[in-house]
């Protein structure tokens, strides 16, 4: 049922560094064509830092670990491809369906694969209201069962973030800001919110990765990485925007599975396209940082 790509395949057989990529961002978060000039440009960073990049998805009732130029492509242009997430992965699969793989279903499909980092943008979390309408994303229940370590930027500052860190918090994840105290907001690199980790070398979330597995903790961690100072939008330019989506969203009665890609397209239209930049960017750093956690990873071994 799991289908590694020849070049994922080798990488693992070599015990080499592969650094698993979600699907979701391709077909839900950005627009095309720059979705999968994005996931190109990704793929090569990882290679470029010495991992095999591993993008997965589910195509035709198939996980498949590491996606051929054609199969990206397609998936890129495809306009109504399924969201997958834990709950939907199964039934998926059973009709022979195709859909994109959530942060909660890549981390799924890279466990069983034997990939222990991934790489993406930004997590999902408790939204904005949620003490309303329980919206709160199934990755934070991911994070807490199955043993990847995931780096993304923060959780997307469309979120509640305080209540998204209590939560992880609560279930035990350990949330890791990378080089500085503060925990990171997506497209910002500041959130006024202190971190509750810390760490500054690849290394250190190797060794914690790995003594997690050691003692037997199940789950995973996240790694906040800042934005690169030079692509970020500072919270008082994005935070207004985000004010704005999230209000058209409640005017247009946008729910469930709709609101983090809804919100995602909003805030690119109001920002003239930057907010798009600004995750290309963020994406790009995860992927090397990544990539350092995977080779780190394997010297552990
Ligand atoms: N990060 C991005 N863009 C995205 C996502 C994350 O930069 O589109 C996706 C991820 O797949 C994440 C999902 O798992 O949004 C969260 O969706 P929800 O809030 O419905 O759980
Ligand atoms: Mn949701």
């Amino acid at each position: 049922m799991i289908n590694l790509s020849p070049e994922v395949q080798k990488a693992v057989d070599a015990q080499q560094p592969v650094v698993a990529l979600e699907s979701t961002i391709i077909t839900h978060g950005m627009p095309y064509p720059q979705n999968v000039e994005t996931a190109r440009r990704v793929e090569a960073e990882i290679r470029a830092h010495g991992a095999t990049p591993a993008t997965i998805a589910i195509l035709n009732g198939q996980i498949h670990v590491g996606l051929t130029e054609e199969q990206l492509e397609t998936l890129a242009q495809s306009r109504h491809v399924a969201k997958l997430s834990r709950a939907d992965l199964a039934a998926c699969l059973a009709t022979g369906g195709t859909g994109a793989t959530t942060v909660s279903a890549t981390m799924i499909c890279a466990a069983r694969a034997g990939v222990q980092v991934f790489a993406t943008g930004g997590i999902g979390g408790v939204h904005q209201g949620a003490e309303n309408s329980f919206d709160i994303s199934a990755d934070l229940q991911e994070l807490a069962q199955t043993p990847v370590t995931v780096v993304a930027a923060g959780a997307k500052a469309i979120l509640d973030l305080p209540k998204t860190w209590e939560v992880l918090e609560t279930l035990g994840v350990p949330v890791i800001a990378f080089g500085q105290d503060e925990m990171p907001a997506f497209w910002s690199r500041a959130s006024g919110i202190k971190a509750p980790l810390r760490m500054d070398t690849a290394i250190d979330i190797a060794r914690a990765h790995h003594l997690r597995g050691t003692l037997g903790i199940p789950g995973g961690q996240l790694i906040a990485n800042p934005i690169p100072k030079e692509a970020e939008i500072p919270s008082s330019v994005i935070g207004p925007i985000i004010a704005q989506a999230t209000a058209d969203a409640s005017k247009h009665g946008i729910s469930g599975k709709n609101v983090t890609p809804y919100l995602l397209q909003r805030i690119f239209e109001l920002t003239d396209g930057r907010s798009l930049d600004a995750n290309i960017e963020l994406v790009l750093n995860n992927a090397r940082l990544a990539a350092a956690i995977a080779r780190e990873l394997r010297s552990l071994a």
